[in-house]
Parts: C-alpha cells; structure tokens; sequence
C-alpha cells in the first residue's frame, strides 16, 4: 500500500513537472518576439552610448594621463645600474647620486659587467642577488623617508674599495 502510493505520489509529481516544463517552453516562444525586441532595443541603446561617449573618452583619457602622471603616487623610478671592479655606473657616470621622492616605488636594475657585486642599500631594507659578470638582479623598494642614504656592494671589501654611492631621498 505504502508503496504503491509512494509510486503514486512520483508518478503525479512527475506529470506535473511535464506541464510546468510544457508551459514555460509555450511562454518562452510565445515571448519570442518580445525578446527580439529587446535585444535590438538594448543593442541599438548600447551603440548610441558608445557613439555618445566616444567623441569625448579619448580626450578625457589624454587628461588624465596629463594630469596625474606627475603626481601619481604608483609611479615607479627604475634605475640601470652596472657594476663592476671597484665601482657602479649609471648613464656612464660612476657611483652618481640617485635622488628620489619620499614615497617613489624605485626599481634598480642591477647588472656585473665584471666581477662578483649585489646592489645594497640598508636604510630600505633593499638588496639585488649577488650576480658574476653577465648576470642580472633587480630589487623594488619604496623610498620611505627623506635623507642621504648609502647604496653599496656588500660582496668582501668592495664597499670601502670605492662601490658605494648615495640615493638622497628629497
Ligand atoms: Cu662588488
């Protein structure tokens, strides 16, 4: 008995869902073409914002750009530096001052033309790997406080053979 009601109960649930199922198909196609409508209605909408915005997005991206490129604090200064027996090169010019802004991500670019050397600097807890000639190493960090800070080799004596020079922070 309990069975057989359950099969029953089953069987009803079963011819129910059918014509749920049967109907919402009936009401999707008898919606069609509203449906139809409404994409065009929102394609054709879309197209007249793109249209509407286009004239003015370049020119107020180019702003932007003008405006907040000085100022933007995410700027990154990257530094090349080389090395080599006893001394770092930046442009040519030997152990140079590399001056920043309190607050500027600095990215150095370390690479040995010559010999075993790392890029360090203390005061920013920042140092690239130590690299043999031909090898490169870079290290971010961000220029926290204001001052004159010494960059160095930390490799054996270098540093009191002359690799070292200041980043000053302004
Ligand atoms: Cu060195």
């Amino acid at each position: 008995m309990k069975k057989s009601t359950f099969i029953s109960l089953i069987i009803v649930i079963l011819l129910l869902g059918g014509i749920l199922l049967y109907n919402s198909v009936n009401s999707i196609i008898e919606k069609g073409g509203d449906i139809g409508e409404y994409n065009e209605f929102t394609e054709n909408s879309g197209e007249e914002n793109f249209q509407g915005i286009d004239p003015n997005h370049p020119e107020g991206e180019l702003e932007e750009v003008g405006d907040g490129a000085p100022n933007d604090p995410d700027e990154v200064k990257t530094f090349i530096i080389t090395g080599e027996n006893y001394k770092f090169l930046v442009n040519g010019a030997e152990n140079p001052d590399i001056t920043v802004k309190e607050g500027d991500r600095v990215h150095i670019e370390f690479k040995s033309t010559g010999g075993f050397h790392d890029w360090s600097l203390d005061e920013f807890d920042a140092a690239t790997q130590k690299v043999s000639e031909g090898e490169s190493s870079s290290v971010d960090f961000i220029a926290t406080s204001t001052g004159t800070f010494q960059y160095y080799c930390s490799v054996g004596n270098h540093r009191d053979q002359g690799m070292k020079g200041n980043l000053i922070v302004e």
